[in-house]
């Protein structure tokens, strides 16, 4: 059993790139364990179709605790699982609610603990800022590309290619991460899950 953690800004689509990805491995019923930042754990079960409209949303800071998806993987006759943590969405500067202070807290030390991360980054953001030439990359997520790189396995999905602009943004992350490995993704259409299914199924 392995851990991915999925990490990146808030927003961008780590919720859903966990359920495209649980459904790109064929799983139906979703089993999934909370951590709360008070240190309690709760395990949860759901039907994948439904998944979506409870655990994600269009404000960010969605995701308040590490939530691990628990994956069944059949390699043979042998039965493996990998596990997907899906973390809360990390931002740039002050923030001022506690909660999401204690939960960004928990993602980073997850990240330092993993040796397998999937960063989501939202590429059509990206494109946008280009369009309006502004900085398309900020602080924060140069050093979860630092972070990544130091570890054993590192992809970054730039998501949300059904939007507009995302295109010019896939380049540019392309260009920028030249020896990292950059999947363009949509979780909204499911567009390069399989490729990223085929990475992660060889960690279980
Ligand atoms: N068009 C489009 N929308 C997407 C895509 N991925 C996610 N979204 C939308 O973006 C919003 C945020 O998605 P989440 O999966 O909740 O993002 P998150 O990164 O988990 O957010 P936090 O947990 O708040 O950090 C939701 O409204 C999603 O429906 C995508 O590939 N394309
Ligand atoms: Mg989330």
């Amino acid at each position: 059993m392995s851990d991915v953690v999925v990490v990146g800004r808030a927003n961008a689509g780590k919720t859903s790139a966990c359920l495209r990805l649980a459904r790109a491995l064929g799983v139906e019923d979703l089993v999934w364990v909370v951590e709360r930042t008070d240190g309690g754990r709760e395990r949860r079960r759901l039907p994948i179709r439904e998944a979506e409209r409870w655990l994600t949303s269009g404000e960010p800071h969605s995701t308040t605790s590490l939530q691990t998806l628990a994956i069944p993987v059949a390699r043979g006759k042998v039965s493996r699982s990998v596990d997907i943590v899906d973390s809360a969405g990390l931002a740039d500067g002050h923030v001022r609610d506690e909660r999401v202070r204690r939960a960004m807290g928990q993602t980073l030390r997850a990240l330092v603990a993993a040796k397998a991360v999937l960063h989501v980054v939202d590429a059509a953001d990206i494109g946008r800022s280009l369009e309006a030439r502004e900085a398309p990359f900020h602080a924060l997520d140069e050093q979860l590309v630092t972070i990544g790189r130091t570890k054993a396995f590192y992809l970054v999905l730039a998501n949300k290619i059904d939007l507009p602009f995302a295109e010019r943004g896939v380049a540019w992350l392309r260009e920028r991460l030249q020896d990292a490995r950059v999947i363009a993704t949509s979780a909204k259409t499911g567009a390069g899950f399989d490729e990223v299914k085929r990475y992660v199924w060889k960690l279980a």
